[in-house]
């Protein structure tokens, strides 16, 4: 009857529409880049947890992928696990993206913690992106937003440069609730390390394309090597849906798909800590969105 009775855990998750910041402040929250980042819509495709601790709290955030209106079997798959991430966690917490206001995407998540998905506990209204926006623009929305759903609390944080995160984690450390720690102290994640190191080569082509290659691609790692000399060796494959997309992620020469490689090798260099060997295959695959090998890869469900 020890450290049980001091220490706090529980699940949070972050939802809200595309680009509202999801994976910005979860990052901002852990301390470490676990989740990546665009300014593209539609980025984080499935699950992602990044662990925090604050005071005798473990918290363990949920990265959702963005709700919006599904057309496609993908769409519909994230959606569904961001859904699936908010009704298993312990608290919610809805981002919005206040230099949007609430705009069609909000209200409708709105509507559905009103209805369908109404989470056991009253979510946490956070604002983001407060950085954008007049002061006085961001008490009218949170009025607004209280209005049409009660919050627990609003906080107007950014994400980006960390202002209000603090309180925020503090409030969030508190509402978990009493019980031992899920994780050892120095987790950062649960995801696994081949699934980290494809998103962030998936992360380098969108900064890179990011207006040239529309949504398209999608990166498995297909080995994954530890070598005697203390080197990771890894391959991972692009896949594309056409082929006039194979000379754009190649580039003049191999060009781009070499610096490509190049940063997310650096990356994964410094995330493990150790020299990383990164080969990058460019693979047609038409219909890739309607292949369940590549959600599984995804740990997204593929019949929603
Ligand atoms: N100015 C400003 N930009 C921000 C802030 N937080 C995030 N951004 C930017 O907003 C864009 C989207 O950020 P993400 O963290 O990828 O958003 P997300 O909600 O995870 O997006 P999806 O995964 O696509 O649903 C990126 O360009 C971020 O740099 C903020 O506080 N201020
Ligand atoms: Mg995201």
């Amino acid at each position: 009857m020890s450290e049980d009775l001091k220490t706090r855990c529980g699940f949070v998750a972050l939802i809200g529409a595309p680009n509202a910041g999801k994976s910005t402040l979860l990052n901002g929250m852990v301390g470490a880049k676990v989740s990546i980042v665009s300014r593209k819509v539609q980025t984080t495709r499935t699950r992602i947890t990044g662990i925090a601790i604050e005071g005798e709290s473990q918290i363990i955030f949920v990265d959702t992928p963005g709700i919006f209106a599904p057309r496609r079997r993908l769409d519909r798959a994230m959606v569904e696990t961001a859904w699936v991430g908010a009704r298993d966690a312990d608290r919610t917490a809805l981002l919005v993206d206040a230099s949007r206001g609430l705009d069609d995407e909000t209200l409708a998540i709105l509507d559905a913690l009103k209805g369908d998905h109404a989470p056991s506990r009253p979510p946490v209204l956070v604002l983001n992106k407060v950085d954008l926006v007049k002061k006085e623009r961001l008490l009218s929305l949170a009025a607004e937003i209280n209005a049409a759903l009660p919050f627990d609390a609003t906080f107007m944080v950014s994400a980006a440069k960390g202002d209000g995160v603090a309180d925020l984690k503090a409030y969030l450390a508190a509402a978990m609730r009493k019980g031992p720690w899920l994780y050892p102290e120095d987790q950062i994640s649960d995801i696994s390390e081949r699934l980290l190191a494809a998103e962030i080569t998936r992360e380098k082509i969108y900064e890179r394309l990011h207006d040239e290659l529309p949504y398209v691609v999608t990166v498995e790692t297909e080995s994954w090597q530890e070598r005697k000399d203390g080197s990771t060796r890894v391959e991972q494959i692009i896949y594309i849906e056409r082929e006039a997309h194979r000379p754009i992620v190649l580039g003049k020469g191999g060009r781009t798909v070499k610096l490509i490689g190049q940063s997310a090798r650096e990356e994964l260099e410094e995330l493990l800590g150790r020299k990383v060997h990164l080969f990058l295959f460019v693979k047609l695959r038409e219909k890739w969105q309607n292949d369940p090998e590549r959600y599984r890869s995804m740990n997204l469900p593929f019949d929603v």
